[in-house]
């Protein structure tokens, strides 16, 4: 279906096994993927790439411990371990994932904004360009598959949603942080936007 593409959310190493955000099972999302990717023709990968001083990393605030809470200019965020640095192994994909998608998008640069989803940064308004992207291509539905389903994925399924996009998650194609009940919030706000969640099997 020319149509349709798959979204491939941020399956990098950092966000595996042994990196540095680690998502427990993270990495037994990389075969289905690619099996998954022989499916759609269209193929885009996102790649969470932050600068050293990136207001998100706990290390650059004096005493913060990571996974606690700071009010940004655009409302609450997360400290995380520093992770996903531009240009280091950690930011790079895992190993095994197919990675000869049409569009790659790079997300998180600005050091004074994080940008979990796909579609805006996490003030909600500065779009990243994908929306424009695939209404150009003429894409309408969209499947989508990563990590993390409650940062990441959700924020990610759940904007392609509100911007009109038919969203379809494949759920054992994706791994959870949760953080504090985040997976369950993550749940229930996927379903409220109309989000379709179903197995890869059932696709
Ligand atoms: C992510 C936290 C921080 C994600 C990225 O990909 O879900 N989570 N940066
Ligand atoms: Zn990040």
């Amino acid at each position: 279906m020319s149509n349709q593409a798959l979204i491939i959310i941020d399956v990098q190493n950092d966000f595996c096994p042994g990196g540095a955000l680690a998502v427990a099972g993270g990495d037994e999302i990389v075969a289905p993927i690619n099996e998954l990717q022989d499916w759609f023709p269209i193929r885009i990968l996102t790649q969470d790439w932050h600068p050293a001083d990136h207001q998100s990393f706990a290390d650059n605030h004096e005493g913060a411990a990571p996974f606690s809470m700071i009010e940004a200019s655009y409302g609450p965020q997360v400290l995380w371990p520093r992770h996903c640095v531009q240009g280091t192994n950690g930011a790079a994909f895992h190993s095994d994932l197919r990675v000869d998608a049409d569009l790659i998008i790079r997300k998180g640069f600005r050091p004074e904004i994080d940008s979990y989803s796909a579609f805006f940064e996490n003030d909600h308004e500065t779009p990243t360009g994908l929306a424009g992207y695939l209404r150009e291509r003429g894409v309408d539905s969209l499947v989508m598959v990563g990590l993390a389903t409650d940062f990441c994925v959700r924020f990610s399924v759940v904007d392609a949603a509100k911007l009109g996009f038919d969203v379809t998650l494949v759920e054992d194609c994706c791994r959870a942080i949760d953080l504090d009940g985040s997976l369950a919030a993550a749940i229930e706000e996927m379903d409220g936007a109309g989000v379709r969640r179903v197995t890869m099997a059932a696709l």
